[in-house]
């Protein structure tokens, strides 16, 4: 079906005044409430600025999905109606308008669009009364630089109006081709392709041979954007019994939840695989399907250790049978996959916080993994973490091993030492507080060198500030760091996702090497950093909260 309308752009007034003061440069696309972005122009007017900035908008192809939150299709159906005015040539969507951000990535690269425009606010819940979000991938499928969006922010500024074309809508309800004036519309399975990929990187036999040995599995979408690619890769393709995939069915506002896999939020995964023996091994995804959670029979996997993981067994997967030529991690992330990465003699990369300092070690080839602890892994097959290629490639490991989660955490610090980690959250706090605590860290970090600090002595101190490899450019102030004599080490940063109020992350890690004790929990391992960092930074005191809103 096509809709064939005479293309007639009109260019509408915006009347906001300056509705995008308070973005941050530093992030790849906007992140608001919901209501925010239903106020009049608003949306409109961030589109427009993206549409004058992305290189290569005329006569181009443009990818367009969301994580399906509410506001979702009628984003779609918006861009689209601008994309037209704006001279595009083709522009591709899916059906129900659901595309996980990794399979986002996978089409941009594939169909060789100049970008892509993902409409998620990740692990923000969603709904009329949560968040939404613009997301902007270049023409590699991974998130726009900061030079970028730097330059959308610019363009916000001096907005005036904005064009669209008046056209009915297209319907997103099956696949199809449709037309709006010149520009022609692909509405596809956004979900054929991301599994054709997984298929060439992974051996789904082998996978599939395991779980049907008897390996019960669960996987909880928390109905969001994974629901219907993990139902397919897990139900259908690897033979798991027909309700492995929990919360399967997206919703517009989560189900209520808060898409973001963690101990907190994953709660009822968490306490299947905990509390009960009736999984081996559990998963899950956020919002937009590139953050994923592991967990164990009576074990969680901490991001960290997954990334040393994966490294340690890539050569079990057959895209990196012949061997990874580098892997990255965020600067707050753990050490335990350098230790990995100088055992196989190969490069490891400390970058900052953000997906988007992995893109151009990964587009000249120096790294083939690369992973944030939080929760976010990925490789080289695209340019955004991925959530199920995570998820496949521990059940590859465990497949080919037949072992335990346990099992294969315990070999690994055995042979490696363990890194006790944890992230505490303080979130929602007034911005100035926030600051306040942060600014006064930052003038007290040159006077603790040599100082005691949670019975150690402090090693360095500094602002993290990282030097791109590949084309130089500079991003300071990435966080505040205090190093111990014996490598603990404590991280303090601001957030620069929240939408409400400010979110304090502190990050701490002890090494404990492999003929040390390797079986405290977590928490009672990292004490003395935990009561030290909150003492020196007046944490509970200016914060007024007794403790973290998420420990993870
Ligand atoms: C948080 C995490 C980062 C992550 C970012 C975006 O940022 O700490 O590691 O890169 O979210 O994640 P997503 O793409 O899943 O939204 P921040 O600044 O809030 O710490």
């Amino acid at each position: 079906m096509s809709i064939s309308e005479p293309l007639q752009p009109i260019r509408k007034k915006i009347r906001l005044d300056s509705p995008f003061t308070d973005q941050k440069p530093g992030t790849s696309g906007l992140r608001k409430s919901t209501k925010q972005f239903s106020e009049p122009n608003y949306l409109e007017s961030f589109i427009e600025a993206i549409l004058r900035t992305l290189p290569g908008v005329n006569q181009g192809v443009l990818v367009i999905g969301g994580d399906g939150r509410y506001g979702n299709k009628q984003a779609i159906d918006v861009i689209l109606r601008m994309a037209a005015a704006h001279g595009l040539r083709h522009a591709i969507t899916t059906t129900g308008g659901i595309l996980s951000t990794p399979a986002a990535s996978n089409l941009i690269r594939y169909r060789k669009a100049i970008g892509g425009i993902i409409l998620s606010a990740s692990h923000n819940p969603g709904g009329e009364n949560g968040d939404f979000g613009v997301k902007v991938n270049g023409a590699n499928g991974g998130p726009a630089p900061e030079s970028f969006t730097e330059q959308v922010y610019s363009c916000t500024k001096i907005l005036e109006d904005y064009a669209i074309v008046d056209s009915s809508s297209i319907s997103l309800d099956l696949p199809g081709q449709y037309s709006i004036g010149s520009m022609t519309i692909e509405v596809l399975d956004g979900i054929e392709d991301y599994i054709s990929l997984m298929e060439r990187l992974f051996d789904f036999d082998l996978i599939r041979s395991a779980l049907k040995k008897g390996f019960p599995i669960v996987f909880d979408a928390m109905h969001a954007v994974t629901g219907g690619y993990a139902t397919r890769l897990f139900e259908d393709c690897l033979g798991a019994p027909k309700g492995t995939v929990l919360n399967g069915l997206p919703l517009e506002d989560f189900g209520g939840g808060h898409p973001d896999p963690n101990l907190t939020y994953a709660k009822e995964l968490a306490d299947l695989l905990l509390n009960t023996d009736s999984y081996c091994f559990g998963a899950a995804c956020d919002g937009d399907g590139d953050r994923n959670m592991i967990l164990g029979q009576g074990c969680f996997v901490n991001p960290s250790d997954s990334l040393a993981i994966l490294t340690a067994n890539a050569k079990i997967v057959p895209a990196y049978s012949k061997g990874l030529v580098g892997v990255a991690r965020s600067m707050p992330t753990s050490s335990a996959v350098d230790i990995v990465a100088k055992d196989l003699k190969i490069d490891c990369f400390e970058t900052p916080t953000g997906w988007k300092f992995f893109g151009n070690l990964l587009d000249s080839d120096r790294i083939t993994l690369c992973g944030e602890e939080s929760f976010g892994t990925g490789s080289n097959h695209v340019r955004e973490k991925d959530g199920l290629w995570a998820v496949l490639f521990w059940l590859q490991i465990l497949a080919q091993k037949q072992c335990t989660v346990a099992d294969l955490m315990s070999q690994h610090w055995s042979k490696y030492g363990r890194h006790y980690y944890s992230r505490h959250d303080y979130e929602d706090i007034p911005i100035d507080v926030a600051h306040d605590l942060y600014g006064r860290l930052e003038l007290m970090l040159p006077k603790l060198v040599g100082q005691e600090f949670a019975g150690q002595t402090v090693k360095t101190t500094d602002n993290f500030s990282y030097v791109d490899p590949i084309d130089g450019s500079i991003a300071s102030n990435q966080g505040l760091r205090i190093i111990l004599d014996d490598g603990s080490r404590v991280v303090v940063r601001l957030s620069g996702t929240g939408t409400k109020g400010a979110t304090l992350r502190i990050y701490l890690e002890r090494y404990e090497h492999s003929n040390g004790n390797l079986r405290q929990h977590s928490q009672k391992a990292l004490e003395p950093l935990i009561i030290g960092i909150d003492a020196l930074a007046e944490i509970t005191q200016r914060t007024g909260l007794e403790r973290p809103t998420v420990i993870t």
